[in-house]
């Protein structure tokens, strides 16, 4: 006899709830890595996503904006975007849910009240409280060597929290030519703007030398719509001389986010980022010339999804995953994932966080999660209607590829 729509969705429920999850991209980083770890209420409040929104509610001027310190601005966004106005978006949404899912009263609007409860929380000991909240078991990094500061980390070797992987982010590797010849020849590697065969050399080093100490579990690049391969430019050669033949010898999975136009409205710093409809056909030639590598790939237009799905079916070696910043909000979610399951199966990673502030892997992956619960219902209800019996551990076991297995497979 065929499930009934009431227990396939008792058993969705449960299944997406009490799957721990690997977040396979994100900006966090552990207390270890000291001021790039990023938590509380005034860094929720700070979040790009909301300095956008609340220039543009309130038309502030720019630089007044931007000449307020953090806690001012915070500030500014909890009374445009909180007080004066509902907070409808997914962005205030998010905010609402952490402090709610922390047991804070939201009736009073009190940011005063809400600061006195984050002053008493200890990084380690909040760290633990939200991997537990949002049930999540793994936080995948981004670490760009690139990046004083953080190299500045790197270099003092600090402890390792093994709740957290690292991941070498190349961007301008494969996108800051010639400028990015000097920073690596300021770092010891001999590195011309020619390109030539000892400079690939070279960058080879640096990977295998980046990879190795941060133990890296695969090397992302995010790319801008007009991104091709192969074309006569340094990010085709940089691809296939330096960057394929390291993740090929390591078997690291090189991830490409594709989609981002970066500075569209430069007066918002990094809340000014856009994207724009990409060609995906070089995703294709890189997969297919390529079959002894292994790729990830997240798209961030709306338009690019299906492609993106069917490239997902044709390569073996392509892993599709999450719903990147622009579309990671509940209705585009849906809509993925449902077209995903259609298209794939089981194959594929549904999300991932992109939280920058730690506090925020609660409420993104608690909204995630209702979404994904929601399209798993309808498709085992489907299912089930075929007259193919749907049994409760079928059902928790899909929850668990989705949420962390599918990735973790695909790194071996
Ligand atoms: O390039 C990326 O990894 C993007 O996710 C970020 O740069 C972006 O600013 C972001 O936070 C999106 O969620
Ligand atoms: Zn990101």
């Amino acid at each position: 006899m065929a499930q009934s729509a009431t227990d396939i969705a008792t058993w969705v429920d449960g299944a997406v709830n009490a799957a721990p999850v690997c977040d396979l991209h994100t900006h966090l980083y552990p207390p270890a890595f000291g001021p790039l770890m990023l938590w509380g209420i005034d860094e929720l409040l700070t979040y790009h996503y909301l300095i956008g929104e609340s220039i543009r509610a309130s038309r502030i001027d720019y630089d007044d904006f931007w000449a307020m310190p953090k806690p001012k601005q915070a500030e500014f966004i909890w009374r445009t975007l909180f007080v004066e106005r509902a907070p409808l978006s997914e962005a205030c949404r998010g905010v609402l849910t952490v402090l709610h899912r922390l047991g804070l009263d939201l009736a009073a609007k009190d940011l005063v009240g809400h600061r006195d409860f984050f002053r008493t929380q200890t990084q380690a000991g909040y760290t633990d409280r939200v991997l537990k909240l949002a049930n999540v078991h793994t936080v995948v990094m981004t670490n760009d060597p690139l990046d004083r500061v953080e190299r500045a980390v790197w270099q003092q070797s600090p402890e390792r929290d093994p709740r957290f992987n690292a991941v070498l982010r190349i961007d301008p590797l494969l996108l800051g030519w010639p400028a990015v010849a000097e920073e690596l020849k300021g770092l010891g590697y001999e590195v011309a703007a020619d390109r030539g065969a000892r400079t690939m050399a070279e960058v080879r080093r640096f990977l295998a030398d980046w990879v190795a100490r941060m133990n890296a579990v695969y090397v992302a690049v995010s790319l801008p719509p007009e991104w091709r391969y192969p074309e006569d430019a340094p990010a085709t050669q940089v691809i296939d001389e330096a960057v394929l033949p390291v993740c090929r010898e390591r078997n690291l999975p090189l991830a490409l986010m594709i989609g981002v136009t970066r500075q569209a409205n430069p007066a918002l710093k990094m809340a000014g980022d856009s994207l724009g409809r990409a060609d995906l056909s070089g995703l294709h030639r890189l997969c297919a010339t390529n079959p002894r590598n292994k790729f990830m790939a997240t798209v961030l237009s709306r338009e690019n999804q299906h492609e993106l799905a069917v490239a997902g079916r044709l390569h073996p070696n392509l892993f599709v995953f999450g719903c990147w910043w622009y579309v990671n909000n509940p209705s585009l979610i849906e809509e993925i994932t449902r077209m995903r399951v259609e298209l794939l199966g089981t194959e594929f990673a549904p999300q991932h966080s992109d939280a920058r502030v730690l506090d925020q892997l609660i409420y993104k992956w608690d909204h995630s999660r209702q979404v994904i619960a929601k399209v798993l219902k309808e498709k085992f209800t489907d299912l089930a209607a075929t007259g193919r019996p749907v049994t409760r551990e079928e059902v928790a076991a899909t929850a668990e590829n989705y949420l962390s297995g599918n990735f973790q497979r695909f790194l071996r």
